[in-house]
């Protein structure tokens, strides 16, 4: 009977054990499953809507367009030139549609050409997704505290000492507003990375490409003519509003250049997530960089900082100790010595 008991008692609870082992085993398998399915399966489309080719029929003069034109861009069946080679002169384009895509990547076909030889040109232009459209300003030719992100190409090197970069150089911003892109730096403080691309006076066509997936921020350009990108930039954490608009504008100062547009090409990904990944995406509404470590902000001040509280305190406790074993010994001398006193 006990016996019999017992094996009854103990079946169920052997089922209960494979059960619990199963459950975890089924998630794993399931999610392997899902990853092999989903590995690279990201699918395109071009979103007409956010694109601009040629021959840019209707821009900026339609109240239809899709597209609005800013300062003294000129627009022909071949380009979109937001500046021409002439000193002081800024131009953009901005998209009238809001862009509510989670996951994108825009290619930009553009050309940057000029008289000037080796860096006397400038000063370049911007790429945006930024919450506000259609403001001029001092960078490149836009609003000086944007909101969004902002990809420079950068074709004159302002800071004077500029010993281990070669211009032209991209680099990224992301900023809420509060951030202020220092021209007369080029930008440097607040880079979230960047890389020299020696993209002016060339023969092939020459492109870069954004593309931002699952909050994750790249930039690749494809200038030397073999149609292959190369990594510029690759940032993670990068937190962007939807609903913001994509533009470009350029600007010339004492020294100019040719900004031309060809093409501005926005595609839609579409990338599985996992249904934890689903979770922690949640929408934001004002950008920002995960760990954001800008180069304007020096980080050896802080572990210096770190260190030097280190040192007050182990030098602290030394002090302590020896005043500890100083006073032990004047102590027992005393004693010695008051003890020889009275006896
Ligand atoms: C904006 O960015 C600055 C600097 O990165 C940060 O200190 C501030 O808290 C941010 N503001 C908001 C509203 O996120
Ligand atoms: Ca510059």
């Amino acid at each position: 009977m006990a016996a019999a008991a017992e094996l009854s008692g103990r079946s169920p609870r052997a089922k209960g054990y494979w059960k619990v082992l199963w459950s975890p085993l089924a998630l794993l398998l399931t999610f392997l499953l899902l990853q092999a399915g989903s590995a690279d399966q990201t699918e395109e489309y071009l979103k007409r809507e956010h694109s601009l080719s040629k021959p840019y029929q209707g821009v900026g003069s339609s109240t239809s367009s899709l597209w609005d034109l800013m300062g003294n861009v000129l627009v022909t069946t071949q380009y979109v030139r937001l500046t021409p080679d002439l000193q002081s002169k800024q131009g953009a384009v901005w998209n009238r549609v809001p862009c509510y895509l989670r996951d994108w990547e825009l290619q930009v076909h553009f050309k940057v050409h000029g008289q000037g030889k080796k860096n006397l040109n400038g000063d370049g232009f911007a790429i945006w997704y930024a919450k506000d459209r259609m403001q001029p300003g001092s960078v490149f030719g836009s609003k000086h505290n944007f909101v969004g992100l902002g990809v420079f190409v950068d074709t004159y090197p302002n800071e004077e000492k500029q010993h281990e970069r070669v211009f032209p150089y991209v680099s990224a911003m992301v900023s809420n507003g509060s951030l202020t892109y220092d021209h007369s730096r080029d930008g440097r403080p607040t880079e979230l990375g960047g890389c020299t691309a020696i993209l002016r006076n060339l023969n092939h066509d020459t492109f870069l490409v954004i593309r931002y997936v699952k909050r994750r921020l790249t930039v690749m350009v494809d200038i030397d003519g073999k149609h292959e990108w190369k990594d510029c930039l690759d940032v993670s954490g990068v937190r962007l509003p939807r609903g913001y608009y994509f533009g470009t504008s350029a600007a010339t100062g004492d020294l100019s250049d040719n900004h031309d547009i060809i093409s501005l090409k926005l595609y839609q990904l579409s990338v599985e997530r996992t249904a934890a990944e689903e979770a922690m995406d949640k929408e934001v509404f004002v950008p920002s960089v995960d760990n954001l470590k800008l180069p304007g902000a020096d980080p050896t001040s802080e572990s210096m900082s770190g260190f030097a509280i280190f040192l007050i305190v182990f030098f602290s406790l030394l002090g302590l100790v020896f005043a500890g074993v100083i006073l032990l010994i004047v102590y027992s001398k005393w004693q010695e010595r008051s003890r020889k006193h009275f006896y």
